[in-house]
């Protein structure tokens, strides 16, 4: 492996390919999946930008200047990383929360032995009043025989994914990924259009500041998930209090807390019994790489990454973060 030292420029390219070499058995077809993401998360961005010139570029549902319907940046998204990944003879087939279905590669394209799941503009509520987005990847392989990949390659546990990543689309865009060999976080700079190594080998703080939860719901949540949020609080004397964050962009809340230590919980509520967030692109992928940055992720009672998936978009109750506030989460809830 390569040393860099600190002023040396790594682009994304260079250390997919470094740490392909370090494993003889790497076909390069797993970078070459985590090469379209990084083209297509650029594309994106691009489009995110753009979006606050809605109005004077067109309106959704209006017609653009080719006669073509203007399209929710959403499905644009989808679309971006749809065509960027369907072509290239990696992947069996893909899923994503804008498609109900499994999403087929189309037959004048050779199959791969990966899957990839994503959720193409994830907090896409935010995107009206400029307030950061992103997108979640998570790659699985293969396992059942046939060319096609099918409802039960995509409905892995989520030990199972060889990559999970994701996108943040803020002041700049930050592509964070993990190959299951710690996680390598890079800044698309502009100016030349290429993502820079800018957070090598990420590590949440053991210990967080930041607690990230929309208590609108505390009316419907249960008795030891509201006693749970009392202590992260400080209210029942028993830890210090924890700083509340909530963008409502869950990229750019879990970046946050990354970098900063802390916790994001979605937790079950009298509504909503599963929580909101997906598994299977949502908290699988982020579970992955916080694990990998020595954090943890739990449903309440069980690690998320053991949870096996009945459905394609399927929810689940949430807390992800540091290990110390994700461990008094699972004390305080087990046995409910
Ligand atoms: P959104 O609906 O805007 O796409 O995944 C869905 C998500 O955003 C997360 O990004 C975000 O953390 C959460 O929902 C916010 O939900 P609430 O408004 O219920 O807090």
């Amino acid at each position: 492996m390569v040393k860099h030292t600190d002023t040396s420029v790594v682009t994304i390219d260079r250390y997919i390919i470094e740490q392909e070499r370090r494993f003889p058995e790497a076909t390069g077809e797993l970078s070459g999946i985590l090469y379209d993401l990084a083209l297509a998360s650029k594309m994106i961005a691009n489009k995110v930008r753009l979006a606050g010139l809605v109005d004077i570029l067109g309106a959704e549902g209006t017609e653009n200047v080719q006669g073509e319907m203007q399209q929710k940046l959403d499905v644009i998204a989808n679309d971006i990383i749809i065509k960027a990944l369907d072509h290239g003879g990696r992947l069996c087939a893909m899923a994503s929360e804008e498609r109900e279905e499994l999403i087929p590669i189309p037959d004048k394209f050779r199959r791969g032995k990966y899957l990839l799941l994503f959720d193409p503009l994830d907090g896409s509520s935010n995107i009206d009043v400029n307030v950061p987005v992103g997108t979640i990847f998570s790659v699985l392989r293969k396992v059942t025989t046939g060319e096609d990949g099918t409802l039960e390659d995509l409905l892995q546990p989520g030990y199972k994914q060889v990559a999970a990543g994701y996108v943040l689309y803020g002041a700049s865009t930050m592509l964070v990924y993990s190959t299951g060999h710690g996680v390598h976080g890079f800044t698309l700079d502009p100016a030349i259009g290429e993502y820079l190594l800018s957070h090598p080998d990420m590590r949440i703080p053991e210990h967080g500041r930041y607690l990230s939860v929309n208590d609108a719901y505390e009316q419907n949540w249960t008795e030891p998930v509201r006693a749970l949020m009392r202590r992260y609080r400080g209210l029942d004397g028993k830890r210090e209090a924890m700083n509340v964050r909530y963008v409502g962009s869950l990229v750019a809340d879990f970046h946050r807390n990354l970098l900063g230590g802390g916790l994001f919980a979605y937790p079950a509520n009298t509504k909503s019994p599963n929580g909101k967030l997906r598994l299977l692109y949502e908290c699988n992928p982020l579970a992955f790489i916080c694990e990998q940055a020595g954090g943890a992720a739990i449903t309440g009672t069980k690690r998320i990454l053991d949870v096996l998936p009945t459905e394609l978009h399927q929810r689940s109750p949430y807390f992800v973060g540091s290990k110390a506030d994700v461990e008094i989460a699972a004390q305080m809830l087990a046995n409910h």
